[in-house]
């Protein structure tokens, strides 16, 4: 595949080829008629060229987008743009039948809210797994910013593992991002916001609303949050926002923006301005430095922390009294904050100021061991000196947003929302190397493994929250923008734009496809959501109805092309739970199954057991079927649900 891509590169940009070979599509002179027809440059072939997969050729690079408002997790190849999948994570999705099995329910619940259900998630910033530091293609994560919940996806499959719900935070945005072995998940909060469940009046604010960051224990053997061994820092109502974990000589840190130091509380009542100047007044914010490791052995003596819904906190005192918690001034309302791949330099982005500072670890931690103070907060919190703690500040344009790396050192590359660029810069001599046009408004920017301690450069996406005239119009609502750009010359160069179909896509992380291995079917009987052995498993010859009273349950397989057993008769208000295995080795032999006005679907993988369950309170006779288009028999695939009154 990587031999293919590289053929077709050099065979395209080879400019003598470009205008003078024939090409087998079309024959003599068919590369210029094409051109002509079409209006296209030599340059817009060439970067067609460098984007193109034949039929076949895979992607050298796996993306994983946040699906912003639709919950989702979208899945494309880099440079083809091409999508390959919906991941199903927060929002039920039919085609997988999320929402619609027993088995995804399970998993769904799992994010109820003091039980109440939440079907939808804002999903943010999507997180690969890492060993060393390095994306380890084992686990994703992602977070949801209006219900504070962070999902685990598991690469083997694709699919929706595991949803923890923050038990102190009502929102947050700093996550989710993990350690670099992976055994911790960051998640700070978001808007400030009383950690127990009791009505708290907005005069409180100062008292009785809180930030704070959660540490979530992660086992990255077996890719599951472990709730009771995780804690939260308490923090200041400071409005908390983008985080990052230390990596190599800061890893044990980490590091979290906050835009209110102001501690702003609205004015509609008391006659303030509005909100956005409350929240702006001041000219710097803070950056929270805290040791997360020296803090989780602190959590383990119950005499350290504060139980809060079950939850271990740590409160700022005892955080402080340990020399783990600092604050350190950065240029008003930042956005990111993003630790090189040495672990050293953590760049902060600007938002209203035209600056990305670059703070420096090692001076952070020389002031921290000088107990060089430039004085403390209302919360008894140590702020440092912001310029002792800089290495260096650089001009870089409107609205800085979000960093990436490359392997070259000292080279980054930051989105600028207002003046819709991204702009190459070295965060070490402090010097704007080069700047490219996007289209419009970048919010986040997604280079190859560009997050981690082993970027790959090459490209980097940009993730325009504007699509406006780049795409036939579609009515209002334009899908988002994201446009591959190719970072491999001395120049930037614009290659492709894809619209995004799915919500505002905040987030995009990259891993080298080459370190995935997922699985084409399932050990025979398999419950994909839990990795056991179904009670449902059942193969051929074993097809049954069972019936206890009122309950019954039906063993099915799914095979080309019958639906085994084809007829099912029960009682009006009989209550019926099928079990369906799907027999098929051969990959890509998925069956779909539903029983038709009664709201089940399932989507039956190789291997799979998906199980559906309702009440037959419809009287009636029912079809059910196969909804994917499995075989020559397809349509034949179904049997009957027969509903009598009894
Ligand atoms: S955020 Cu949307 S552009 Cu939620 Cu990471 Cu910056
Ligand atoms: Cu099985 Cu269609």
């Amino acid at each position: 595949m990587e031999r293919g891509f590289k053929l077709l590169s050099s065979l395209v940009l080879s400019s003598t080829l470009l205008t003078t070979a024939s090409i087998a599509a079309g024959g003599d002179g068919a590369l210029d008629k094409v051109m002509k027809a079409r209006g296209l440059s030599e340059a817009d072939v060439v970067r067609a060229a460098k984007t193109y997969n034949p039929t076949g050729v895979h992607d050298k690079y796996l993306a994983f987008s946040s699906g912003g408002q639709s919950g989702q997790v979208l899945v494309y190849g880099v440079p083809s743009m091409r999508l390959l999948k919906y991941i199903a994570v927060f929002t039920p999705e039919p085609w997988q039948g999320y929402g619609f099995d027993e088995e995804s329910k399970k998993v769904l619940d799992q994010g109820k809210i003091r039980g109440k259900d939440i079907t939808w998630g804002d999903t943010h910033h999507p997180a690969l797994s890492e060993t060393d530091a390095k994306a380890d293609g084992k686990w994703l994560i992602i977070n949801d910013k209006a219900n504070p919940r962070i999902a685990v996806i598991d690469l083997s499959d694709f699919e929706t593992k595991q949803i923890v719900v923050n038990p102190v935070f009502k929102s947050e945005h700093g996550g989710s991002f993990f350690t670099q072995d992976s055994e911790w998940i960051i998640e700070a909060a978001q808007y400030a916001a009383p950690f127990d469940n009791n009505y708290h009046p907005i005069e409180d604010y100062k008292e009785s609303y809180r930030g704070g960051v959660t540490m979530w224990k992660f086992d990255p053997k077996h890719g599951r949050i472990q709730e009771k061994d995780s804690y939260t820092i308490e923090l200041p109502p400071y409005m908390q926002d983008l985080s990052d974990a230390g990596k190599k000589v800061s890893h044990g840190w980490g590091f979290t923006n906050s835009f209110n130091s102001e501690m702003y509380t609205g004015g509609i009542e008391v006659g303030m301005p509005p909100n956005e100047a409350g929240m702006s007044r001041n000219d710097t914010d803070y950056l929270h430095v805290y040791n997360w490791k020296k803090l989780a052995e602190l959590a383990k003596d119950p005499k350290n922390v504060k139980v809060i819904n079950g939850h271990r906190v740590v409160p700022m005192d005892i955080a402080v009294k340990n020399d783990a918690l600092f604050l350190i001034p950065e240029p008003k309302s930042p956005h990111g904050v993003d630790v090189d791949p040495t672990g050293e330099y953590i760049v902060v982005c600007g938002k209203l100021d035209t600056h990305a500072s670059v703070y420096s670890f090692s001076k952070i931690q020389t002031l921290i061991k000088n107990k060089d103070y430039a004085g403390t907060d209302p919360y008894g919190i140590p702020i440092l000196d912001m310029k002792k703690a800089l290495h260096g500040q650089l001009e870089l344009g409107l609205g800085p947003l979000h960093n990436q790396y490359s392997p070259i050192d000292g080279e980054i590359y930051t989105s600028l929302y207002v003046d819709s660029q991204v702009v190459k810069w070295n965060f070490k001599t402090l010097k704007v190397l080069d700047r490219v046009n996007v289209h419009y408004n970048i919010g986040h920017l997604a280079g190859m493994e560009s997050n981690t301690a082993d970027p790959q450069g090459e490209y980097i996406i940009a993730l325009n929250k504007l699509s406006i005239d780049r795409f036939n119009n579609v009515g209002p609502l334009h899908p988002q923008n994201h446009q591959l750009i190719d970072i491999s010359g001395n120049k930037m160069d614009l290659l492709v734009d894809m619209p995004i179909p799915l919500g505002e896509p905040h987030d995009v992380v990259t891993i080298r496809a080459s370190k995935l291995h997922p699985k084409v079917r399932y050990e025979m009987g398999t419950n994909s959501r839990t990795e056991q052995i179904s009670e449902g498993k059942t193969l051929a010859g074993q097809e049954r109805i069972e019936r206890k009273g009122n309950d019954v349950k039906v063993y099915a397989t799914l095979v080309r092309s019958h639906i085994n057993p084809e007829r099912i008769t029960v009682n009006k208000g009989d209550n019926v739970t099928i079990y369906m295995t799907n027999l098929e080795r051969a990959e890509d032999e998925t069956h779909g199954f539903t029983v038709d006005n009664y709201n089940v679907h399932a989507s039956v993988e190789p291997g799979k057991v998906a199980t559906v369950k309702f009440k037959a309170d419809l009287e009636g006779v029912f079809p059910y079927y196969c909804t994917e288009f499995c075989s020559a028999l397809h349509l034949e695939m179904m049997g009957y649900l027969m509903v009598k009154d009894p």
